[in-house]
């Protein structure tokens, strides 16, 4: 029996991912650029073996159904015809969330798959391979194999689209993400198939395409400059357009909650009050706020005059994939 662990931290773009030009390979149709976080990651362990006749995916410690592992199973299958094995596998993922909110995150989950892999079949990949590799899985899990910044760079082939990290003389030391959960009871439009219905008939889908390379060039401009102004101005912009792009879809849909606008508001209230904070959403209703990590008490006490402390929940930026080699153990 062949067997690896690894663990990877979630990643939340500040120039967001949004919109495939291959679906097979997941080539995106932009570049995109990240934080890894210290507070949300995965670690999982993958165990193939002679003696099992199917694969099977547990998370948290429970037998997931046959959806949750046809996934699972679609990217071993990747794995098996690149090293060309039939082995089946037993994965084993745990998610570490400070709260059940709703925020188990496929770039945290697939990166640590790519990474047990790796490992459990010695495959030596260089942090770019692994990075490569976990692409296949799910886009934005090509980010979490660094820690600190990440730009995912689209390239036009498998070869070339994975991601790298960006210099930045630990500048994200610096820097914290305050996450503020929104519960909307609104039926969930995955990020997979939003980015599809927008991309296929979005109007505004151009628009977002013609100012991503501007928002990427600001943006790691502003990291080298470490300034965070700049850094939070482009964030929330660009995230912004990206949701602006799923009000033009047919049938248009939005990630917003009336929640969520009431957060943004919060947000423009402290930096009119002179405090600098940025917000940033994905394909959820919860709201993340970019603030430097000098900020985070101050904003967090002013949240909490309008939120319940509940909802908060601050990260610091976090490290790279460990991977963790298990002894290979014997077939019983
Ligand atoms: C991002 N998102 O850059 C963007 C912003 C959501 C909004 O990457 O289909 O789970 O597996 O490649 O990576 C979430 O999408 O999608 C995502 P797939 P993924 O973080």
């Amino acid at each position: 029996m062949y067997a690896g662990k690894a663990r990877a931290y979630t990643n939340i773009a500040l120039i967001k991912y949004w919109g495939k030009k291959d679906e097979q390979l997941i080539l995106p149709m932009n570049s995109s650029l990240s934080l890894t976080l210290d507070a949300f990651y995965t670690e999982t362990s993958v165990y193939f073996g002679e003696a099992l006749t199917e694969d099977t995916f547990f998370l948290d410690g429970k037998k997931q159904d046959l959806k949750q592992t046809a996934k699972i199973s679609k990217f071993l299958d990747l794995v098996r015809q690149q090293q060309n094995i039939s082995l089946f596998a037993k994965v084993e993922s745990q998610n570490f969330v400070p709260t059940a909110a709703g925020l188990a995150s496929s770039a945290s989950g697939l990166a640590a798959l790519a990474g047990a892999c790796s490992v459990a079949l010695n495959l030596h990949l260089s942090k770019t391979e692994l990075s490569r590799l976990a692409r296949r899985g799910s886009g934005s899990a090509c980010r979490s194999i660094f820690g600190g910044f990440s730009e995912w760079q689209k390239g036009d082939s498998n070869q070339n689209s994975f991601a790298q990290q960006i210099p930045s003389n630990k500048w994200e030391d610096e820097l914290a993400m305050v996450f503020v959960l929104v519960d909307d009871g609104v039926k969930d439009i995955s990020s997979r198939d939003g980015m599809r219905r927008t991309v296929e008939t979005s109007s505004f889908y151009s628009g977002w395409l013609e100012t991503i390379d501007t928002d990427l060039e600001t943006a790691k401009q502003a990291i080298l400059e470490k300034d965070f102004i700049r850094l939070g101005e482009v964030t929330e912009a660009n995230g912004l357009r990206m949701h602006g792009t799923t009000l033009a879809a047919v049938p248009p849909f939005t990630y917003w909650s009336p929640e969520s606008l009431n957060v943004m508001q919060l947000v423009r209230t402290a930096r009119q009050q002179g405090l600098p904070c940025y917000f940033t959403m994905d394909a959820g209703p919860n709201v993340k706020i970019l603030v430097e990590k000098k900020n985070v008490t101050a904003l967090t006490q002013f949240l909490a005059e309008h939120l319940s402390e509940k909802q908060l929940i601050t990260a610091y930026a976090g490290p790279e994939i460990a991977l963790i080699p298990l002894e290979r153990l014997e077939e019983k």
